[in-house]
């Protein structure tokens, strides 16, 4: 099988913001006096907005209107953007920054297949909104991971087929998507460990060792 294109996970792969995503859920979490840890904060990895607060308050005891939880996490949201806004180009590694420059110069199609709707707002402090040849995210999609369709999205904005796109995940319910969708997946970090991954990877750089075996095509970008 000879690869086009690979879609990366933002959050947890190309850069890190678990922390902010941490901080803003746990001032939310103190605030309605739910327990809320590091260990839940994992769950959140991959899962949209609203689904994140919906594993929180798993352990709320009284009754909270849909109107409630919008409130709530458009709270959150702005919490965890005024902490994104510390960001900059050197939260991307010099492994990442390299490894997604040689990419470029082999002609691979690169593009985002993010869950999460600030995903743009992200690429733009860490300075790889330009790099990217397509962004999908949390904005373009109705189901999130680990439904397939933000991935489908990123393959048919690189103009490749499934079969001919690499997805690269941080998260099982990337994994899962990826699957879901056909992709064949590399997994970095807990992903690594899940025994569905196609390539687990222990650095983003190892990218490079599953071309080493001709995976690869030109795509023309
Ligand atoms: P937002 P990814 C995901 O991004 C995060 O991993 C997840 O923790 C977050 O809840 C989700 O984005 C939604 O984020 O609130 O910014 O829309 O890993 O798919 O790049
Ligand atoms: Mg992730």
């Amino acid at each position: 099988m000879q690869y086009k294109g690979i879609i990366f996970d933002l959050d947890g792969v190309i850069c890190h913001t678990d922390k902010y995503h941490y901080m803003a859920w746990k001032q939310i979490a103190d605030e309605i006096g739910v327990y809320f840890d590091e260990a839940i904060n994992d769950r959140l990895r991959g899962v949209s907005r609203m689904e994140s607060l919906e594993i929180i308050l798993e352990q709320y005891q009284g009754n909270m209107t849909e109107e409630e939880k919008q409130k709530l996490s458009e709270k959150k949201n702005n919490i965890y953007r005024n902490l994104l806004c510390q960001m900059s180009p050197k939260d991307v590694s010099e492994e990442v920054a390299e490894t997604l420059n040689e990419l470029k110069r082999r002609n691979i199609g690169i593009a985002i297949g993010s869950s999460s709707k600030n995903a743009r707002f992200i690429l733009e402090k860490i300075g790889l909104l330009e790099i990217f040849d397509a962004i999908s995210d949390g904005n373009n999609i109705s189901r999130s991971k680990p439904a397939p369709e933000v991935f489908l999205k990123a393959a048919e904005y690189l103009g490749c087929k499934p079969g001919q796109c690499l997805v690269v995940e941080d998260a099982r319910s990337g994994i899962d998507a990826a699957i879901a969708g056909g992709f064949p997946c590399a997994g970095l970090g807990d992903a690594a460990a899940y025994e569905k991954t196609d390539y687990p990877i222990h650095k983003f750089s190892d990218i490079f060792s599953l071309a080493a075996d001709g995976n690869w095509q030109e795509s023309g970008f």
